[in-house]
């Protein structure tokens, strides 16, 4: 006997009609499946095809812009765009805002089509990142409610792709975190209910310990007295650094960098991008039962974004670990 598993398409139709949702989140959903699939083809013959190298620019992080990244947004704007159903789109590919179905459309969408860029010339594991905020439907509210700009409180869902692994994890809100797996036929199956583990055996820090010293005072001293109590796992990739992180527990902590011995390359604010790394696994964390602050101890989720491509400090995790940070952060 063939055994079937629940596939995610039934499992998104039933949690549509459970929460009386319309079906246009399953259309949006399937869009980005099928761009999640294609970045996965392109990645997987990528040292083949010769597409992991770099494209010859400068993004407007000022980082180089690889052959994949390109590739990877390409395919997403494309599915997004057939969907007919998003307003804006923010990626981190492109300085602006790149405005799709303004009058139709019904939801916001902030990603990251290849993250883990250091990762792409080995061909290990990167991330296809994503958040998704809705148009306010009720009545005819202009201005504000409309707007682009939301905090991850105001988001109805993130997800994340492990590439090229056939992993995907999608939090819904109020109604958990869940991961899928590919299947011989490459669809997604087997839903599982992910919740942070409480037994803190298992729990692993995740880092750049190459950073430490560059870290604030605070946090280096919470390192030395804390980190003899847990394994260390860093991978360098987000995606694949909080996949773990949602099976086993823990932290992962990317600190705002202040005692660079080069003080121009100390980064205040953090490095990581609210709208489409922070805010997803924030979010995905929180739904999972842990949490996630910033710099100041500040709920990432109430952090509201005065713009798209704003950075920020990241400590996310189990939440006994969190309040113990945000505390010590908030000295
Ligand atoms: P890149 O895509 O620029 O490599 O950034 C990846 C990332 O934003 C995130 O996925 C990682 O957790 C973090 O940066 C790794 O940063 P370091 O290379 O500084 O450790």
């Amino acid at each position: 006997m063939i055994q079937f598993e629940q596939t995610f398409r039934n499992f998104l139709l039933r949690h549509q009609e459970k929460y009386n949702r319309s079906y246009h989140f399953l259309i949006l959903m399937y869009a980005i499946i099928a761009a999640a699939q294609r970045i996965e083809l392109y990645y997987r013959t990528g040292a083949l095809k010769d597409n992991l190298g770099v494209a010859g620019s400068i993004n407007i992080h000022g980082e180089n812009v690889l052959r994949m990244d390109q590739i990877a947004h390409e395919i997403v704007i494309h599915y997004l765009n057939s969907t007919e159903r998003v307003i804006q789109a923010v990626s981190e590919e492109t300085d602006d805002i790149i405005d799709m179905n303004r009058d139709g459309g019904r939801y916001f969408l902030y990603f990251d089509p290849l993250d883990g860029s250091s990762n792409v010339a080995h061909g290990l594991p990167v991330g296809f990142m994503f958040g998704i905020a809705k148009r306010n439907l009720d009545g005819n509210i202009q201005g504000p409610e409309d707007f682009h700009l939301r905090s991850g409180r105001e988001y109805i869902a993130t997800g994340m792709f492990v590439i090229p692994t056939g992993m995907f994890t999608l939090a819904l809100r109020e109604a958990g975190c869940w991961r899928f797996h590919a299947d011989e036929t490459n669809t997604y199956v087997k839903p599982s209910r992910m919740m942070l583990p409480e037994d803190s055996r298992k729990w692993e820090l995740s880092y750049n310990a190459g950073n430490i010293y560059t870290f604030g005072e605070k946090i280096q001293k919470w390192i030395n007295i804390n980190e003899k109590k847990y394994t260390f796992r860093y991978l360098g990739a987000l995606a694949g650094d909080f996949h773990r992180l949602l099976l086993n527990g823990g932290m992962f902590m990317y600190p705002a960098i202040v005692n660079h011995p080069d003080p121009e390359k100390n980064r205040p604010q953090g490095k990581l991008r609210l709208m489409y790394e922070a805010n997803v696994v924030a979010f995905m964390c929180t739904e999972a039962g842990g949490d996630a602050v910033d710099e100041t101890g500040t709920p990432i989720l109430d952090l509201p974004p005065e713009k798209h491509h704003q950075r920020t400090a990241l400590y996310v995790g189990s939440k006994p670990l969190i309040d113990d940070i945000a505390k010590v952060l908030r000295k």
